[in-house]
């Protein structure tokens, strides 16, 4: 095992002896006898969204859990005081095991805006697939911990015509609200969208949109606006007003960490083990065997440790938890799952683009990295022209009089995770061509806008043959579609206690930014599960 050093922060945070049996984790230790697994009641992997439902639903009916999570426990200051880097000074804790940012805006006037970074567990991961980028956060708290903070109800008529079947009634009724509630949703303020200098590229994304007949919509967020009101005055340390986001917001933003997961947490039933990567499944008569790695500050294994559940809660994410039953299956671990399992893979459409401004429409120097509106064509048109944009930030310390926006529309496209038995690992059939009509319809849009200004595309924000963002995503969705290698209710098929409860149920589209969805996904199945399979 490699031996801590004080030097680095976010050391080793779980170590294991897998002879010995032992664990012992952050503030509490777990025992079994030497070579036998952990026996736990109920394990949950990832702590993102759907993890972080799952594992406060079970202990607040009383069920011990167990959660793993890949990533670090993003609570101690760094070397510069903070615990996050922000964004324009990347290093260690920004990215997922790179020597070298993955920035999403990879240039600016053809100069490439990556940088060398030392090799850390950072915040968020980058993962490379042939024709697709997937960004996902890494760490206790998982995606919540690096996203914009967006969280948009679905359309009703889009989430019964992309997951039929699901009770719709109840899903708006209770679900979505109680989520909004935990999750601590609120609107920004009158005063910050009109009158902050940190929201005139906000003020004049609406402006001109409105101005080509557009419509545009406020977007809510999980990020305290009372508090960014004291940040933008001046009165609290700046977050959103100090570029950070992708890499983590040291302040205002509640974070999984401040919500789902603290009260999870007090409720003294549950234990996180940090850096400890799920590696595969095995069924063991009524109970699953679960391996973990043990990870240190970068990223080498430092050893193994094994869980014995009879329930498994899947909460690893799109890619996380598609990889893992894939990987167990090629492994001989778990056998009849659905032929259907890694189908249905969709980015959301998402695709970024950039607009060019005329130099009397600055969009300013300084800029809240919070985005509040999104631009809105689901009421005038259909099938895959269908868009929402919003309108994104570009914080650059000087005025670059760009326009960002980041549009979601609805793709039919879909792709197929599946296992590469002789690169040994996960790979995505997705191709260019899948994201034609993302492009179309976001070129749709925006031209009429461009005409309206007379003004043009920004050419230079992603690589020499790219006006339009269709090589990335923040939103991987699917691969595990609720009904398909689920029951309605998240149980795997074939597999009596093994659940999925996060964004891999979605079938690769919901048409909005997704967590909000998530966790209302993963409300609605723990209820059904707490009532059905675990009722005591
Ligand atoms: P997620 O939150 O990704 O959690 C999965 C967790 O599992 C992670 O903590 C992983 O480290 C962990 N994990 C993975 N594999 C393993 C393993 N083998 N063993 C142990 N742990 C593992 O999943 N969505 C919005 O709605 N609004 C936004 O404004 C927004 N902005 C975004 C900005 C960025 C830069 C990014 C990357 C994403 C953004 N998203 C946004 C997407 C959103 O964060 C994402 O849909 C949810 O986080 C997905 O939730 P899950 O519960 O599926």
């Amino acid at each position: 095992m490699r031996p801590h050093t004080a030097t680095r922060r976010h050391v080793l945070i779980g170590t294991a002896t897998a002879a010995a049996g032992a664990v012992v984790g952050p503030g509490h230790a777990v025992q079994a006898a030497p070579g036998a697994p952990v026996d736990v009641p109920a394990l949950v992997i990832g702590t993102g969204y759907g993890g972080s439902v799952a594992a406060l639903r079970l202990a607040l009916a009383g069920h011990r859990v167990t959660m793993l999570e890949m990533g670090q426990e993003w609570n101690r200051p760094g070397h510069d005081g903070r615990v996050f880097a922000r964004m324009t000074e990347p290093d260690e804790r920004s990215m997922w095991l790179r020597r070298r940012t993955a920035m999403p805006i990879s240039h600016l006037t053809g100069v490439p805006l990556d940088r060398p970074i030392k090799l850390g567990a950072g915040v968020l991961d980058r993962v490379d697939f042939a024709a697709m980028g997937v960004y996902c956060g890494v760490g206790v708290g998982g995606g919540s911990l690096v996203n914009g903070g967006m969280a948009v109800r679905p359309r009703r008529d889009y989430l019964a015509e992309v997951m039929p079947g699901l009770p719709l009634d109840d899903f708006f009724a209770r679900h979505l609200p109680l989520a909004e509630r935990e999750l601590g949703v609120n609107h920004v303020t009158e005063a910050l969208l009109e009158a902050s200098p940190y929201y005139q590229y906000a003020r004049l994304g609406r402006d001109t949109a409105q101005a080509s007949g557009r419509r545009v919509v406020p977007v809510p967020n999980v990020y305290d606006f009372a508090y960014l009101e004291q940040e933008a005055a001046g009165q609290a340390p700046g977050s959103a007003t100090a570029n950070e986001v992708i890499f983590g917001n040291n302040h205002g933003k509640r974070d999984l960490t401040k919500t789902y997961l603290a009260r999870a947490r007090a409720t003294g039933l549950v234990t996180v083990q940090a850096a400890t990567r799920a590696s595969g499944i095995e069924r063991a008569g009524d109970a699953f065997v679960v391996r973990a790695e043990m990870l240190t500050a970068d990223g080498t294994v430092s050893g193994t440790v094994v869980y014995r559940a009879p329930r498994v809660f899947l909460a690893a994410g799109s890619l996380g938890t598609t990889e893992l039953l894939l990987r167990s299956r090629a492994a001989g671990g778990l056998t009849g799952l659905s032929e259907e399992l890694g189908f249905g893979w969709g980015p959301n459409g998402n695709t970024m683009l950039g607009r060019a401004n005329h130099v009397w429409q600055p969009t300013g120097a300084r800029q809240s990295t919070i985005p509040v509106l999104g631009i809105d064509n689901w009421a005038y048109a259909t099938g895959q022209d269908r868009v929402f944009a919003e309108i994104a930030p570009f914080p650059a310390g000087i005025d670059t009089y760009l326009s960002l926006y980041l549009a979601i529309t609805a793709s039919a496209s879909r792709a197929r995770l599946s296992w590469d038995a002789t690169a040994g690992r996960m790979i995505l059939d997705w191709t260019r061509a899948h994201a034609a009509a993302s492009v179309t319809a976001v070129r749709r849009t925006f031209d009429a806008i461009n005409a309206k200004q007379g003004s043009t595309y920004r050419v230079d924000l992603f690589g020499s043959d790219r006006t339009f963002s269709d090589h990335f995503t923040y939103h991987p969705l699917g691969g595990c579609v609720l009904g398909t290698v689920t029951d309605r209710a998240g149980r795997v098929r074939g597999q009596g206690g093994l659940y999925i409860v996060d964004g891999s149920l979605a079938p690769g589209s919901l048409g909005v930014n997704p967590f909000l969805t998530i966790t209302a996904l993963a409300e609605q199945i723990m209820e059904t599960v707490l009532a059905e399979d675990l009722r005591s």
